[in-house]
């Protein structure tokens, strides 16, 4: 396992890292996914020149004195961190730490938590910028302030950053980048390759990478904060960007196989159709996955998607009961659901899907509907999450105006209401999980898919 840094000579020196994980995480053990938002950070600070290190802590699960022991190594002059709302404590810890060993380096944070509650950053005087949405230009801009020793009067005013100026915390909203082929190619040179998964169930090829074409959701579904990092408007990588990357990391990573981490994949269908025509043109021979929403789906659209690579599609179907789907503001049916995983069966397109359960208003009976609908729609791999509130989104407000959690982990959650509570609905989640994946019909699907070999091999 490579954590070994190089030292850096001359140019500023940029560490970038993410926070090792939190002690206690209610989603579970995610899996092994390389840092692709701080990859791109570094991608976009290398080209203007600064030296970059990554260091992913969440992964290596390093702890705090190995932390300072790479800070005082590298004597870096700016640090970057990731920060979630589970990560926070992690990421005040760090800065800490920085501004222990180094009072003049400064501390930048960035990512879901500081784009949504800045000031809960900044109200720490170790943290002295926070980055609020897509962090390309605004931290470059911000490097080059720091970089020139400007004052801070300069870098108050630079758009998606937030400091401390006069005692007040000043926050400038964010431009997004209206181009996103002028953001550099994520620097995944800088990132330990080896320690991630780098395959996925939905997919047989390996080893798998994931890639972020699309930026922004004209979506306001309740529960989902994203429209606040990426903006409203969607946006995405012109198909000849996509597919340039697509080859450079064929070569130079040996990828296979590809998961499509974005939020609608399908939203601009001739884009997508013009992407699928250029992976077949220029003979990637690709496998590859992505997510989507099921409104965003058509017959000539999946039949396209399918000679290109496509295998799988992930669906946030959420629920199966229609009250709680207006509940979620989602814009989708249970019947748009039936027919965009008939759509996908007959383009041959495998399905995997997830659903939330415990989200204010919902009954035990909404949830059980949820769970027949889960075995009707009868998907290849289905997930069942018990809902948590996080930060920014319309349900999180709700949660908190009329006191509908019993705790708090870091800013997230646990929703509490006169039907049920936490522990309730992880009983729920585990039953409906385990039935499930032991259904004959489930495990019938996976033999026919995976053969009766590879089904037993995943048995012992
Ligand atoms: C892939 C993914 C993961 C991967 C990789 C995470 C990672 N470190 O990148 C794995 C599986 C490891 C993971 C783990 C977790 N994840 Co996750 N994950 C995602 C997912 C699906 C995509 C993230 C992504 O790659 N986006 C694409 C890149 C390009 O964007 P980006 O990461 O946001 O980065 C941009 C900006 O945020 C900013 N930026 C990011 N970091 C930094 C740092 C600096 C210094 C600066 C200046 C800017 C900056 O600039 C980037 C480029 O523009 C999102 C959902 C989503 N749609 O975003 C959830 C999401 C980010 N995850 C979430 C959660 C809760 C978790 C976990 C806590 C789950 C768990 N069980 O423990 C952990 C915590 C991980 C951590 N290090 O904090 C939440 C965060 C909510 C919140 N308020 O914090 C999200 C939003 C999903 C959700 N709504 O529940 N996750």
């Amino acid at each position: 396992m490579r954590i070994k840094l190089e030292i850096m000579e001359e140019k500023t020196v940029i560490l970038l890292m993410t926070t090792p994980p939190p002690a206690f995480s209610p989603w579970g053990v995610p899996a092994r996914l390389p840092p692709l938002g701080l990859a791109y950070v570094a991608g976009a600070l290398e080209k203007a020149g600064f030296q970059v290190q990554i260091l992913d802590n969440y992964q290596l699960n390093t702890s705090i004195d190995f932390i300072k022991q790479e800070i005082e190594r590298l004597c870096p002059e700016i640090v970057g961190v990731t920060c979630g709302s589970v990560t926070y404590q992690r990421c005040i810890e760090i800065a800490k730490a920085v501004k222990e060993l180094r009072p003049s380096c400064k501390v930048v944070v960035g990512g879901w938590h500081p784009s949504y509650l800045p000031d809960t950053m900044l109200q720490h005087p170790e943290v002295d910028y926070a980055v609020m949405g897509e962090g390309e230009r605004a931290i470059v801009e911000l490097a080059n302030h720091i970089a020139k020793g400007n004052n801070e009067r300069a870098t108050a005013k630079i758009p998606g950053v937030a400091c401390r100026f006069k005692g007040k915390i000043l926050k400038n909203p964010p431009k997004f980048i209206s181009d996103l082929d002028d953001i550099p190619y994520p620097a995944r040179h800088l990132l330990p390759m080896e320690i991630y998964d780098r395959q996925i169930g939905y997919l047989n090829a390996k080893p798998v990478d994931v890639m972020n074409i699309t930026r922004g959701c004209p979506y306001r579904c309740n529960y989902c904060e994203t429209n606040k990092l990426w903006g409203p408007k969607y946006r995405s990588f012109s198909p000849t960007r996509v597919v340039e990357e697509l080859e450079y990391m064929i070569e130079n990573f040996g990828s296979k196989g590809i998961y499509f981490i974005d939020d609608n994949f399908t939203i601009n269908k001739k884009q997508t159709i013009a992407l699928c025509h250029l992976m077949k043109e220029r003979k990637l021979d690709l496998e590859w996955a992505c997510d989507t929403r099921v409104d965003l789906l058509s017959r000539d659209l999946l039949v396209e998607m399918r000679e290109a690579g496509c295998r799988t599609i992930f669906f946030g179907v959420q629920s199966g009961s229609p009250r709680i789907l207006e509940k979620l503001n989602t814009c989708t049916t249970t019947e748009k659901t039936v027919e965009g995983f008939k759509l996908c069966r007959e383009a041959d397109i495998h399905i995997a899907c997830s659903f939330m359960l415990g989200i204010p208003g919902e009954t035990i009976a909404d949830m059980e509907t949820t769970y027949k609908f889960a075995k009707k729609l009868d998907p290849d791999w289905c997930t069942f999450y018990v809902y948590i509130a996080c930060p920014n989104s319309n349900l999180y407000e709700e949660v908190l105006q009329k006191g509908l959690y019993d705790r708090m982990d870091n800013f997230l959650a646990f929703v509490k209401t006169a039907q049920f509570n936490y522990e309730q609905v992880v009983a729920i989640q585990q039953r409906f999980q385990r039935g499930f994946n032991t259904s004959p019909k489930t495990l019938l699907r996976r033999i026919r898919r995976d053969g009766f070999s590879s089904f037993l091999k995943s048995l012992l």
